[in-house]
């Protein structure tokens, strides 16, 4: 007996060994991620802080003026805060503007004046920068850096010397990520936006300075400087260099669903590369999705109601890490120093919705089989990607470009998210694949996607059933996947969608069709006691509206929405205009435009007529939400009370419209006025488009 059961064991254990012995791990499919791409790409989700003179003059684009740093004085400056916010929001690092486009430094750098050594805060001895990584280091962090590569401040910005090198970049750019890198301790990502050249007041010559983004940087030098100092960092530059990540082409909070973490390493990167990435690119250049947790990057006080909620937080994660990204959510800091009592909140309930949604993989460890596993080898079986372990990985015969991998749940169990995984370090390899559940006996498909990449998440409604398939239709090569979950989370209402028509009439709809919607009109909370919404309602003057979702059965109520409305338009009127469609100007729908006449060029006046003199304390321009053209950005707003003698009432420039192009709200001395007239003196494109989906006014 002893000796067949030795002799068994024997045998066993060779064919198990011979077995591992032919059985080879895939080799790598294309690109692969460095060991710092991976690094970053597990970090999933940091913040950014965006914090400067910018937030103690109102502004997203602080032009550089000397007077600016005299003003940076923040009354209770706290960077445990932020930390601890952070942390417990879930994040893993924060990205601060150590220097932002108007050149201001928050670190005592010896490169500038410009730098809160000139500010009042702390008498000239503070070091925000300094504070930030002590705190990091505190909350367990990693810190990185932003510095504007455009400097809006520096005299000698966009010069050049006789021998064609720029003085700028050797001593004051580089000068500054050499002090960044090195006095702070460990910096994982450093960041080098992409606006570039154009206003400023460069040392008082209140100029405009262009330079060619690709080569005035000298970036090959810059970056060989940059790895010597910090060789775990990866480098974030929106400025024709591929660098290590890559921007996603919107700075509204999601990747394209179809995602590659490629690129190629030369040639132009359109929007569609930076949104979907290219399939067959030979550098690995993943996304980074960033957004703010409000509409700007910087804080204004008039911005406090307009914090993301909960369910545009959620869709932000989705549409990040969800697909293949990283989120880089921003908090912009308050005059007092802090991150806002309520951007804290919101980011504390994502976080907690985030840890419900996902508390129990109801795929962990269940049984699983595939219909082909590499070698008929346990090393790479179906359950390797059940097994929680990132380094484990089911996987095909190399030949094997389509697979489905079944698990099953025993009971029935009701589920809403799917999780896949491909295992980066051997390539990101599929192409498209499927999900479908096993109901009453019958397969239904649930959602058919394109990539994967290092994290694909998909929301489906709830579906209960006994078994899942996920399939491999296609794949670049073998497809190999570390991790395959499935969770089951609550339902999240959204707020309710408010607009209002040219006549004036407020229309509110939910997102979904079970709940109910109240509402009010004098700014206070809406509950479900408040006026129940059933039709449309016709209000005139200003209103302020909120609304909100209610579900019967939970009895749970959604975030409130919310729309502050002016005047009605129900008057108004284009002047001088044949085309009936510039009416989509003043029809108080944002999905509609209209673009002057393609001959026209750039100034393009449009006049509006508004029945009637108003108290016009400001105005309010959105471009174009479908077309990205015709973006103004530079602007003179004039009024007239007869359309024969016009007065200008502001003029300026709409500041990282490109960017983010939303609602711009400009406000002005209070003056009364019949007509209006909004030039556009200069677009994005530095073409001739001029472009509009609403322009309206502020009254007082
Ligand atoms: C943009 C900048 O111009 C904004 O001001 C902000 O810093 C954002 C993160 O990048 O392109």
């Amino acid at each position: 007996m002893i000796k067949v059961n030795f002799y068994t064991t024997l045998l066993y254990l060779c064919m198990i060994s011979s077995c591992f012995a032919q059985v080879k791990a895939p080799s790598p499919a294309g690109p692969i991620p460095t060991e710092n791409q991976v690094r970053w790409q597990e970090m999933e989700y940091y913040a950014f802080i965006h914090f400067s003179t910018n937030t103690f003059t109102d502004q997203e684009w602080g032009y550089g003026e000397a007077d600016d740093a005299r003003l940076f004085n923040p009354t209770n400056l706290d960077c445990d805060q932020w930390a601890r916010v952070c942390k417990n929001s879930g994040m893993k690092g924060i990205i601060v503007t150590a220097k932002h486009h108007s050149g201001f430094c928050l670190w005592p750098t010896e490169t500038t004046e410009y730098s809160i050594k000139n500010s009042p805060w702390k008498d000239g001895k503070g070091d925000i920068i300094g504070d930030l990584a002590k705190a990091c280091k505190k909350y367990g962090l990693k810190l990185g850096i932003y510095i504007s590569p455009w400097d809006r401040n520096n005299p000698s910005y966009g010069l050049l010397d006789s021998d064609g090198s720029a003085p700028y970049v050797k001593n004051v750019f580089r000068k500054q990520i050499e002090e960044c890198l090195t006095k702070y301790g460990d910096v994982f990502e450093i960041w080098f936006d992409g606006a570039n050249g154009g206003d400023g007041y460069y040392g008082g010559a209140r100029t405009s300075r262009k330079i060619d983004r690709t080569s005035y940087y000298d970036w090959a030098n810059t970056y060989k400087m940059i790895r010597k100092i910090q060789p775990k960092i990866v480098i974030w530059n929106d400025n024709g260099d591929r660098a290590d990540l890559r921007w996603v082409g919107t700075e509204s909070g999601y990747v394209g669903e179809t995602n590659w973490s490629l690129l190629n390493a030369k040639g132009d990167v359109p929007h569609d590369m930076l949104a979907h990435g290219v399939e067959n690119g030979d550098f690995w250049v993943p996304g980074e999705v960033n957004t703010s947790i409000r509409p700007g990057w910087f804080y204004h006080e008039y911005e406090d109601s307009r914090v993301k909620t909960l369910p545009e937080l959620l869709k932000v994660y989705y549409s990040s890490f969800g697909r293949n990204g990283t989120m880089l959510l921003n908090f912009p800091i308050d005059k007092t120093g802090q991150i806002h009592r309520t951007d804290e909140k919101a980011a504390l309930e994502l976080a907690g919705a985030v840890k419900e949604a996902f508390a129990v993989d109801l795929a962990k460890k269940m049984k699983a089989n595939a219909s082909n596993v590499r070698g008929e080898s346990k090393e790479f079986g179906a359950d390797r990607a059940l097994d929680g372990d990132k380094n484990t990985y089911w996987a095909t015969d190399d030949e094997v470009k389509t697979a489905s991998l079944i698990i099953h749940f025993g009971a029935p169990k009701a589920f809403n998210r799917f999780l896949a995984q491909e295992y980066i370090q051997l390539g990101q390899r599929v192409k498209s694949f499927t999900i479908e559940a096993l109901v009453n006996g019958k397969w239904e498909q649930l959602d058919k996607q394109t990539t994967i990449g290092y994290k694909r998440i998909l929301s489906f409604p709830t579906v209960t059933a006994s078994q899942l398939r996920f399939t491999i239709t296609d794949s670049k090569a073998s497809p190999v996947i570390s991790n395959v979950s499935v969770y089951n989370a609550p339902q999240i209402l959204e707020a309710p969608q408010i607009t209002r028509a040219k006549t004036g009439e407020i229309t509110i709809s939910a997102s979904d069709k079970e709940s109910q919607i109240f509402y009010t009109l004098d700014g206070s909370q809406p509950t479900k006691k408040s006026m129940r919404y059933n039709q449309p309602i016709e209000v005139e003057n200003k209103v302020s509206v909120r609304a909100i979702a209610y579900d019967l059965v939970s009895g749970k109520s959604s975030p409130v929405g919310e729309e502050q409305f002016d005047i009605s338009h129900k008057n108004w009127k284009i002047v001088g205009v044949e085309d009936e469609k510039a009416n989509n100007i003043i029809d108080g729908n944002k999905n509609s435009y209209w673009f002057q006449p393609k001959n026209s060029k750039l100034p393009a006046d449009i006049v509006i007529d508004l029945g009637e003199a108003q108290n016009l304390a400001g105005f309010r321009y959105l471009p174009s939400q479908s077309r990205n053209a015709g973006i103004i950005t530079n602007y003179q707003f004039s009024v007239s009370s007869d359309n024969k003698q016009w007065r200008v009432a502001d003029e300026g420039e709409f500041s990282n419209i490109k960017n983010n192009p939303l609602w711009q709200v400009k406000k002005f001395a209070p003056v009364k006025a019949r007509y209006i007239k909004l030039v556009a003196t200069r677009n994005t494109q530095e073409n001739d488009e001029a472009g509009y989906a609403e322009i309206d006014v502020v009254t007082n």
